[in-house]
């Protein structure tokens, strides 16, 4: 089946924040596809990324990028999907750069920012889960699967000093 998620990232280097996103997307059952596309270093091709991305099928954007991260931005400025935003955890500022860098976008072209790291990359896999279960009834019951199974997993273990 041809991709409905797009997950991209500005670095190779960011692959091992967003594969967390990449393997919630697996667990779940939905199509992706895994870029490299940087704002800086391939600004036309992450132009070209994101405007033929809705043409190409895909629903969803995933964009993870760390530092002074445009991706996500940059991204939903040239299409009208939606566009969710992954702050990776960065060397000098421990991601709050990235996080801001995201969030911050003046009104008119929103990103869905999630949390610094692999909860943001999970959490931005879940919620495009949300966003395509509306048009593939599937995706809905796996989702709601996956988070039942969560809440028994909690339930079924109420003492922390288990092993
Ligand atoms: C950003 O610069 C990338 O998203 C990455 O998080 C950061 C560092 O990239 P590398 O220098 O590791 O390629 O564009």
């Amino acid at each position: 089946m041809r991709p409905l998620v797009g997950v991209i990232m500005g670095s190779k280097s960011d692959w091992e924040t967003l594969r967390h996103a990449a393997e919630t997307l697996e667990t779940l059952g939905i199509p992706y596809e895994v870029r490299v596309v940087s704002a800086h270093r391939t600004p036309d091709l992450m132009a070209d990324y994101a405007k033929t991305a809705k043409e190409r099928g895909l629903m969803v954007i995933i964009a993870g990028a760390g530092g002074a991260a445009h991706l996500p931005g940059m991204t939903a400025a040239h299409t009208p999907l939606p566009v969710l935003g992954v702050p990776v955890e960065s060397k000098a500022l421990k991601g709050l750069d990235s996080l801001l860098s995201i969030v911050q976008m003046p009104a008119g072209i929103p990103v869905g920012t999630l949390a610094i790291g692999k909860a943001g990359a999970v959490n931005a896999a879940l919620l495009a889960a949300s966003i395509v279960g509306l048009s593939y009834p599937e995706v809905m019951e796996r989702l709601e699967a996956y988070r039942k199974a969560q809440t028994e997993a909690v339930l079924a273990h109420p003492d922390p000093r288990e092993e």
